[in-house]
């Protein structure tokens, strides 16, 4: 058996714009819901500064250029392009992106450019947000503007970061919380505004690519329980396949439905809706994968939080449906998160038996308080240790004749944590400042970039 990667492999590295570029008010950048978010922890670093790639981009491409990667997947601010979300477009903020684009052809490494990666537009947000069917329309002309913009030369597109997440851990992603029957509202607004995404590209993007990028963890049962059973083809259901089904096949997963039905939620279809689910359809499937998640039937008694506040801990809990288990035959690392690599190669067989569509994996990657030594080395073999099995997993599933067409880790380089700050570290790049110090943001190769340069280079 083949033991290399296909000559052709998207090797990659991944980003988004909020968490690294800063400059959130330079420009002519409007404010995103992540400036603007309620912070409860005043010790962790926001994202007015993050990393400055916004300035540092030349140079961190250029580190990226000697990585060796093939793709670069990173987003667009959409307040950089709309203050206000919509309206009048600010050129600076596409000639910005504009740039970023020609230094990555310039070392020949494709962009991936992912829409929106939880940075609505603070505008928007004001007048419903995600709950407003106008959202969808303003999405839509926001996308239209990127096609025509880049689509000469980018033709590979993502269109929004993990809905799911961002619907089932509000409270984490955007620091509130949505109730249930809005919750459900945004989800279709969210999936319709991914179906004209889909449209547009393939009419405007000459050989245009899109694909949606839900973050998957595949549902095990806490036992052979047949009510265990039951939890975990809810919770596979309304965290995972409600989202793809609705992306690959333009339809309401079955469980699902009787999950909103049970919940007395009625969705609101705008005319055309229906025709739009189904005719416009993804090119390939994008996946972020950190973990699997492990439920078990809710008793009827006992302490019952309802809600998720992590997509990781066991705290998840949906009273009559499902209730977060701790999977003690997983490892957990230092910010809790459970390590399944071989839980990666059932959720991707699973994921393309289901889909049957190319896959990329554009998140997959260890949280970790990385140090930088006195000689200015990181030392952060827990992350190669983590990224190597994974990978195994990776070319284990294309064996199994998955069609795996790329691998872009989360993260290129440091950045700043959805909700902990940059203690959290998962780039191949070190970037030296603290949460509370922004210091002069000097850039260091950490062993994980030699290790993952050699995994590319050999394949
Ligand atoms: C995913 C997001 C990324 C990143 C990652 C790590 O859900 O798409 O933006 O945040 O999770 O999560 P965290 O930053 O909480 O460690």
């Amino acid at each position: 058996m083949n033991k290399t990667f296909p000559k052709d492999f998207l090797w990659g590295a991944s980003i988004s714009a909020h968490q690294t570029e800063g400059a959130y008010a330079t420009d002519g950048k409007g404010l995103s819901v992540q400036d603007t978010r309620p912070r409860d922890n005043h010790e962790i670093a926001d994202f007015t500064v993050a990393v400055d790639h916004y300035h540092h981009y030349k140079e961190d491409i250029a580190l990226l250029a000697e990585l060796g990667i093939k793709i670069f997947r990173f987003s667009i601010a959409w307040t950089r392009i709309f203050p206000h979300g919509r309206g009048e477009i600010n050129q600076k903020g596409l000639d910005h992106y504009s740039d970023v684009i020609d230094e990555l052809l310039k070392y020949h490494i494709q962009p991936y450019i992912t829409l929106s990666h939880f940075d609505l537009p603070q505008a928007l947000e004001d007048e419903g947000g995600w709950s407003n069917r106008a959202t969808v329309t303003a999405f839509k002309e926001y996308a239209e503007t990127l096609f025509k913009a880049y689509g000469d030369r980018v033709t590979h597109w993502l269109t929004i970061n993990e809905p799911n997440i961002m619907l089932l851990v509000d409270r984490k992603i955007l620091g509130k919380e949505i109730p249930l029957n809005e919750k459900y509202q945004q989800f279709h607004h969210l999936m319709m505004a991914e179906k004209y995404a889909f449209d547009r590209c393939h009419t405007l993007v000459p050989g245009g690519q899109i694909g949606p990028v839900p973050n998957i963890s595949l549902v095990y049962p806490a036992t052979s329980k047949p009510e265990d059973n039951q939890a975990a083809l809810y919770f596979n259901s309304v965290r995972n396949w409600a989202y793809l089904d609705f992306a690959c096949f333009g339809r309401y997963n079955a469980v699902f439905s009787d999950y909103l039905c049970q919940n007395n939620i009625d969705i609101t279809f705008a005319p055309g809706d229906a025709d739009l689910m189904k005719t416009a359809l993804p090119d390939f499937v994008a996946m972020n994968f950190y973990t699997t998640v492990t439920v078990e039937q809710p008793t009827t008694t006992g302490d019952m939080k309802n809600g998720i506040s992590d997509q990781q801990s066991e705290d998840i809990m949906e009273r009559g449906f499902y209730k977060g288990f701790t999977n003690t035959y997983l490892k957990k690392n230092a910010f809790n998160w459970t390590i399944d690599p071989l839980g990666l190669k059932t959720t991707l067989q699973t994921l393309y038996d289901r889909y049957h569509l190319p896959i990329i994996i554009t998140e997959n990657g260890l949280g970790a308080e990385d140090h930088l030594t006195d000689d200015e080395k990181i030392h952060d073999e827990y992350r190669i240790d983590y990224l190597a099995q994974h990978t195994e997993q990776c070319l284990a599933a294309i064996h199994a004749g998955v069609e795996l067409i790329g691998y872009s880790p989360w993260s290129a380089i440091d950045l700043i944590s959805v909700h902990e700050g940059i203690k959290k570290r998962y780039g191949f790049i070190y970037v030296d400042r603290t949460d509370a110090d922004e210091k002069a943001q000097k850039r260091y190769k950490k062993d994980s970039f030699y290790w993952y340069q050699k995994l590319i280079e050999e394949g």
